[in-house]
């Protein structure tokens, strides 16, 4: 396939005949394409994807298509999106060396990028889901999210280099457009494509629809993620946008890229957390859950920390960019200004990310793109009970940050709250 040919989508019926003469896919997977065996294995809301094997290895090809397939045609949505995706992984493989899969080819005119399949890998929401307990995974998210965040800013960056690439992705508007209406805004009000568990969560739904306090917080952090250039984020790092085995953890999938607030992503991650905490009721029937809801939290309290020791050990080991320079502090003999600096960055990340964390949960259950730990219970009234507990949490998240000084008092909230009532 060369790069001129006008756009097509691939099916499992096509791709061999047309990626036949594709050397990367060859060089992987052997040149005998009559007998690739081709699947389709794309559940997301947007792509296609698909797993190819050869003779020698496989593949994973995924390709964008027009318009958003969780929706249909009636929601265009431009290819160009995988050319974000393309240049969001070559970054997060230079910034945190090993995290995503390893990039083959990309085809720009036909929205096609050819990766490392990674086996025996699984998504992390369906590993948790399943009640199990991943031990390096607050560690390797905690470490990409500082090297990612930290290294894509202008605490890092060359100032030239970053203002170039945020114009490179500031045209990713469409993705953009998508966050900023699906988790900031429909949610809180009764907007098309919504949906929730009704009639359980009727009169909760009501109410948090009613709260000026909340409307005005999703507001405020709408705004935040607007306006706030900060880093290359990933843009939706969230537990299906991660792959895992028992030791070894890669992030996906990152075509919502672009330059917003740091605390974006790691909000949008611990909320994942949380959000499967509340869930594990709800898929108990094999075994009892509570060392899992003791591990969910573990997590969330360890990732957070790794977060900050390596955002730290950046701050004072690769802070070469023109923000808090160290020419105004350890230049002058001043590490101590510089260590108050950090603190005062690192409260802001910590307020901004428990706000994002509550409006994400807020939108997995009120708005269109729901998540599959709580779509996986059965039972209606058992996950409206699981929802219920998960808003309740998220608009306290949203609405009194600034008075939750500690991640040991998030998870005491949310411990709290999933005792209430139990079912
Ligand atoms: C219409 S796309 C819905 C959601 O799927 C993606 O994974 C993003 O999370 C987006 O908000
Ligand atoms: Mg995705």
């Amino acid at each position: 396939m060369t790069g001129k040919l006008p756009f097509e989508a691939l099916s499992v019926e096509t791709l061999s005949t047309r990626l036949a003469t594709n050397d990367a896919l060859c060089a992987r997977i052997g040149k005998d394409s009559a007998n690739w065996k081709v699947r389709e294995v794309g559940d997301g809301n947007l792509n296609l994807v698909f797993i190819v094997e050869g003779a020698t290895g496989a593949a994973i090809v995924k390709q964008a298509l027009p318009y958003v397939r969780l929706v249909g045609d009636s929601w265009p949505l431009p290819l160009k999106r995988s050319f974000f995706e393309y240049h969001a992984l070559t970054r997060q493989e230079a910034r945190a060396p090993g995290s995503v899969p390893a990039i083959y080819h990309f085809d720009e005119s036909q929205a096609l990028i050819i990766m490392e399949y990674l086996s025996p890998h699984i998504i992390l929401r369906r590993a948790l889901i399943e009640g199990r307990q991943l031990p390096n995974i607050a560690r390797d998210i905690g470490l990409f999210m500082a090297r990612t965040l930290f290294r894509g800013s202008d605490l890092s960056m060359v100032t030239r280099d970053r203002k170039a690439d945020l114009a490179l992705f500031a045209d990713n508007v469409e993705l953009c457009d998508i966050t900023e209406n699906l988790v900031f805004s429909d949610p809180y009000f009764d907007a098309k494509m919504n949906r929730h568990t009704s009639p359980q969560l009727d009169s909760l739904v009501a109410e948090l629809r009613a709260d000026r306090d909340l409307k005005v917080e999703a507001q405020r952090l709408k705004h935040l993620f607007a306006a706030n250039a900060e880093t290359l984020l990933h843009g939706d790092l969230h537990s299906g946008s991660i792959m895992v085995t028992d030791t070894e953890t890669r992030m996906i999938d990152p075509e919502f890229a672009f330059y917003g607030p740091m605390a974006f992503d790691i909000g949008m991650l611990l909320a994942n957390f949380w959000m499967a905490f509340f869930s594990q009721r709800g898929h108990e029937q094999a075994g009892k859950r509570d060392a899992m809801r003791a591990y969910l939290l573990g997590v969330t309290t360890e990732t957070w920390s790794v977060f900050r020791a390596e955002f730290s050990y950046l701050w004072r080991t690769e802070r070469t960019g023109m923000l808090y320079q160290k020419s105004l502090f350890e230049d002058q003999g001043d590490r101590l200004g510089a260590e108050q600096a950090l603190d005062h960055v690192l409260h802001q990340i910590w307020d901004d990310l428990l706000g994002f964390a509550g409006i994400e949960i807020h939108r997995r259950i009120l708005g269109l793109a729901h998540n599959a730990d709580f779509e996986t219970i059965a039972d209606e009234d058992l996950r409206a009970k699981c929802e219920a507990k998960a808003l309740k949490f998220g608009r306290h998240l949203a609405v009194n940050r600034r008075q939750i000084h500690s991640i040991d008092e998030v998870n005491n909230l949310a411990a709290l709250i999933e005792q209430e009532s139990r079912v």
